[in-house]
């Protein structure tokens, strides 16, 4: 039984960013605990505000993100955050060494229905002499540290430092986060797909044929049969992933033109590519390496393929044809 904290030393993670992981870790404790409590801990319900996106907070939305913002503004290594909850980033120590985005609670709408709901945090490197949003203008692959944490039957960490990613297990008794997997490795092949199927109608051709011929199974093109899942918390379709492979998307549409991407580059796509790729998947938007992407905005959206490499690619396939 290794914990968080004997992890990162055996590891000779450098000292200062082991400190931020671990307020990180403690601050997905916390949250753990309000979630674990339910309608005891009065968390549940929706709040009378909007955040930037015009997304209706849920209150542990709104806790959750005050929790950690005030969490890591204490922490004299961070310079400034970022979060889905927040209209613009918000400074913390000017001499910090870090930047962390984060999506307090990933999945809110799962709240009130008791199912998985998350929190991901990304960490990028301070830049001398830039300050403010143009700080966080840098594309994923600087990112220091990813991680999420997953409130589900269990409470779990995936944790990546560019040194293949790691999974661990919120003991409660103990409240450490406890080694549960030192290497986690996604299987390259799958049979299991993750896409919202009431979109189809407003996907690219592309996807549109490549879902079709999942679809067709046996009978179709790939000659086998797929397996569908949807937990409508990236969170918990990304661990479900890292736990057993599969493809996970959520591709542009034309639904509402004005916003042809759902899901958030620096605080939701980013962190769980570099997780998807330390442990041995892909992670692109059909056109692009997702950690390549040179960021424009904090809340830019991004269309996202990743998971398994042998079924990202034959997705990407379709993008090329
Ligand atoms: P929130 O961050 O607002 O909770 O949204 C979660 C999310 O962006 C992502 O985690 C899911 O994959 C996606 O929404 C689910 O979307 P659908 O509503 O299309 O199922
Ligand atoms: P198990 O109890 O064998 O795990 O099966 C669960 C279940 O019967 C239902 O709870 C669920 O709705 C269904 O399987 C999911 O089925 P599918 O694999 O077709 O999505």
């Amino acid at each position: 039984m290794s914990s968080l904290h004997a992890q990162l030393q055996s590891r000779n993670v450098d000292p200062e960013l082991a400190s931020l992981i671990l307020t990180l870790a403690e601050c997905g404790s916390a949250i753990s605990t309000l979630v674990r409590g339910g309608a005891l801990s009065g968390i549940l319900g929706a709040t009378e505000s909007e955040n930037v996106q015009g997304e209706t907070q849920k209150k542990l939305d709104v806790i959750a993100n005050d929790l950690i913002k005030e969490r890591l503004s204490a922490q004299p290594l961070v310079q400034a955050l970022a979060s889905e909850e927040e209209d613009h980033s918000v400074d913390a120590n000017p001499a910090g060494r870090f930047l962390v985005s984060f999506d307090p609670l990933d999945g809110s709408s799962n709240i009130d229905i008791n199912s998985l709901v998350g929190t991901i945090f990304s960490v990028l490197p301070a830049q001398s002499g830039v300050s403010g949003e143009a700080a966080f203008m840098q594309p994923g692959r600087n990112q220091l540290a990813a991680c999420y944490i997953l409130y589900g039957p269990a409470t779990v960490m995936a944790l990546t430092t560019g040194q293949g990613t790691w999974m661990f297990t919120l003991d409660p008794q103990t409240d450490t986060f406890v080694l549960s997997d030192g290497q986690v490795q996604i299987p390259q092949q799958t049979g299991e797909f993750a896409i919202n199927a009431s979109n189809q109608r407003f996907w690219q051709p592309a996807m549109q044929r490549y879902i079709a011929d999942l679809i067709a199974g046996k009978e179709g093109p790939r000659g086998r049969n797929f397996n569908m899942r949807w937990i409508a918390a990236m969170v918990g379709d990304v661990h479900r992933v890292l736990s057993r492979g599969g493809l996970f998307t959520y591709p542009q549409d034309t639904k509402n033109p004005a916003k042809p991407y759902k899901l958030r580059l620096m605080y939701e796509a980013n962190p769980m590519a570099m997780l998807v790729e330390q442990a041995g998947g892909v992670a692109s938007t059909g056109y692009e390496t997702i950690l390549d992407i040179e960021p424009e905005q904090i809340h830019q959206r991004v269309a996202v393929i990743l998971g398994s490499k042998d079924e990202v690619e034959t997705c990407l396939d379709y993008h090329k044809a």
